[in-house]
């Protein structure tokens, strides 16, 4: 848990601002009663059946929920589909010319899809996907930028019955191919290109390399997006679509397939302590009745909201809160495609004072950007619009969640710390606006129906241990696709029938609850989970290196950085452009995003006896403090010469 050192922690707990709900939400939140926690604790069964009411469902359910460790199945019997929910239940009111999305790209080109667009696109693309042969239940992999195509193609796939696999756009060719294989997908949805600070990115160019190993993908579609593509898609025999060919022949009438409640809808790769990225599975009732359920209360939706979630959709927090959860709230998204600091950095605030954005959520490496970039960017524009500022993907330093709301809320706007994972799909733990006194740095409390306790190994409960979630809720994952053993052994083994989340935690007297990072070796750069294990894989699969041991360092903007500890093969000689070598050999395997920020070469690497990697002195080292323990270690003169080499230098 190196996300927040310990002495900042005990600042941590010192903390005792405490800000009540502002005037303009009390008794107007969507909810305002603080007895619904009592209510919903006391029935949490009713109480979800409550929110699931607020869905189309095409059969209601027989039972709530059917138990057995560590499965859940909710709303058994019951049938729905996701699309259906997001879209056609908007077609019968007022809401049907009431833009869905609002988008911009990065160089300024804008597109808005009411509700009845956005049916009528997405309608059509699940024409596309059924002639191009997938059928209820097939995988369809996503690697699309952040373009309205991406929320069309997945609700596509939700409305045909086929679930997506949404790769993020910075991904590599090997990520995304090994993620196809996995899923075993049908069909690939791409585009040419993407913008990002002024340059395109050629998405197809790695679908390309991807897909030469990728034998059950039988289509690619191509949006047109980007310039730059030299060879017309179709000349790949067959294989290649334009997605605007395709769909200027597809009918826009096609019916949403009724779905079983436990239907998959989608799976979501994520970083684990292993090399292997997890494909998190998830299904359709009960993700749809905690992800519609929470945006509402959480982000206090209301008709005329703008509402924008920076995150891409590659990542869990744009499935849940800027695809589903919203859209089954009939709100309006404001999607944008590009970075914060292109062409300058008041881009976002730019943004805001445009659309009248009045919710945003962001995290907080973003935020800490934001921070060192200074207020003068935000102040020369109007943010009279907010109304409502959210943060997750990390813990939030009370600095910048002070900053947060006197630079960008102007002392106006609550702050929610949401944190939830890939994993629970939706908030779990959250304060709710117009109930909630806010700490700064303190996500609060779990919402009403989500339980949380703070537990040591044995399972007491403890102030300082381990997040656990002792009770099912009704958006957690399945299972792992393909490997129910490691979902049991990942999230089921700590305790008896409790959810071990990875995620050290501090209880307050008050019963707030402090994140404070992960707790295994899975790191949190800007925001991104990344495992050390993937890192440390790319890094052996070059021909010059012989180990390597990749541990997170603080940083004040990303939050951890990752240090890569690395020995070579005889004979190799070590030089700045090896260095440079294998940060872009990583990056090229994984993605940019995995890129490790410093390297350093070593003679040998801190062992236990049994020859298991000190990861702890790692840290210690990467982040310049005195070292723990080293009594345990085979050769401790190995951990002094590495100490001396690494601040000799450090890069
Ligand atoms: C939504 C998302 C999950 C991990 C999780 C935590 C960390 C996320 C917060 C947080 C403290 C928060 N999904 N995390 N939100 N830590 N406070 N509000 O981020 O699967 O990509 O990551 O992120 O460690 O386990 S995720």
């Amino acid at each position: 848990m190196s996300s927040v050192p310990e002495q900042a922690f005990e600042a941590l707990l010192a903390e005792d601002r405490l800000f009540p709900p502002g005037e303009a939400l009390r008794g107007q939140a969507n909810v305002s009663d603080a007895g619904v926690y009592a209510r919903a604790a006391a029935d949490p069964e009713a109480f979800w059946a409550e929110a699931a009411r607020e869905l189309h469902w095409f059969r209601g359910w027989d039972r709530v929920l059917d138990w057995t460790p560590p499965h859940a199945r909710w709303f058994v019997g019951g049938q729905l589909n996701a699309a259906y929910n997001c879209l056609d239940r908007h077609l019968s009111s007022a809401r049907r010319n009431k833009a869905a999305l609002i988008w911009e790209g990065e160089p300024g080109d804008e597109r808005v899809l009411t509700y009845w667009d956005l049916h009528r696109e997405v309608s059509k693309f699940g024409n596309v996907l059924k002639g191009l042969g997938v059928v209820k239940g097939d995988r369809v992999a996503i690697y699309l930028p952040m373009i309205p195509e991406a929320v069309i193609a997945m609700l596509a796939c939700a409305r045909i019955g086929a679930a997506h696999s949404v790769v993020f756009g910075g991904f590599s060719a090997e990520s995304l191919r090994d993620r196809i294989n996995d899923a075993q997908a049908k069909v690939l949805v791409t585009a040419d290109g993407g913008y990002r600070r002024g340059r395109v990115v050629h998405l197809k160019a790695a679908v390309d390399e991807a897909v030469k190993d990728t034998p059950s993908i039988r289509h690619v579609v191509v949006v047109r997006r980007g310039g730059g593509l030299e060879v017309p898609a179709s000349a790949t025999d067959g294989r290649d679509h334009w997605y605007d060919d395709l769909m200027r022949q597809a009918s826009a009438d096609c019916p949403a397939e009724p779905m079983d409640a436990e239907d998959l809808l989608y799976i979501l790769y994520t970083s684990g302590t292993t090399g292997k990225p997890k494909g998190v599975v998830h299904t359709t009732g009960g993700y749809l009745t905690q992800v519609q359920a929470t945006a509402r209360w959480v982000f206090d939706l209301k008709e005329n909201d703008v509402y924008w979630c920076t995150a891409d959709v590659g990542w869990v927090t744009g499935h849940s809160y800027i695809v589903y959860g919203p859209l089954a709230n009939g709100a309006t998204v404001f999607m944008y495609e590009g970075a914060p600091d292109w062409p300058h950095r008041g881009r976002f605030w730019e943004l805001i004072q445009k659309y009248g954005v009045t919710i945003l959520y962001t995290a907080p490496t973003a935020i800490r950007a934001f921070m060192r970039w200074g207020p003068s960017w935000p102040d020369q524009f109007d943010l009279s619009s907010l109304r409502l500022l959210g943060s997750v993907g990390e813990p939030i330093n009370p600095e910048a969640w002070m900053w947060y709301a006197e630079h960008i809320g102007h002392g106006r706007c609550p702050v929610v710390d949401t944190w939830w994972q890939t994993e629970t799909g939706g908030i779990m733990i959250s304060p709710l606006p117009g109930i909630t006194s806010t700490k700064p740095g303190s996500a609060t409390r779990p919402l009403p129906g989500i339980t949380a306790s703070v537990l040591n190994g044995e399972g007491s409960d403890v102030r300082a241990g381990f997040l656990a979630i002792p009770k099912p809720w009704p958006g957690m994952l399945r299972t792992i696709w393909g490997d129910d053993e490691r979902y049991r052994q990942t999230y089921w083994s700590k305790w008896p029938n409790v959810y071990f989340p990875g995620d050290g935690a501090k209880i307050d007297d008050d019963g707030y609850l402090w994140l404070l990072g992960r707790v295994d070796d899975v790191l949190n750069v800007a925001g991104h989970r990344i495992g050390t294990m993937e890192v440390e894989s790319a890094l052996v699969d070059h021909p010059a290196v012989a180990e390597a041991a990749v541990v997170g360092k603080a940083d004040e903007i990303k939050g951890q950085a990752i240090a890569a500890f690395v020995t070579v093969k005889e004979g190799i000689l070590i030089t700045d452009a090896l260095k440079a070598e294998l940060r872009q050999h990583v990056a090229d395997k994984i993605g940019a995003i995995a890129r490790p920020d410093a390297i350093l070469f070593a003679a040998d690497l801190p062992k236990t006896r049994s020859g298991k990697i000190m990861r702890r002195l790692l840290r210690d080292i990467a982040e310049g403090r005195a070292m723990g323990d080293t009594t345990t270690l085979a050769d401790p003169a190995v951990v002094a010469r590495l100490k001396t080499e690494y601040e000799g230098k450090e890069s």
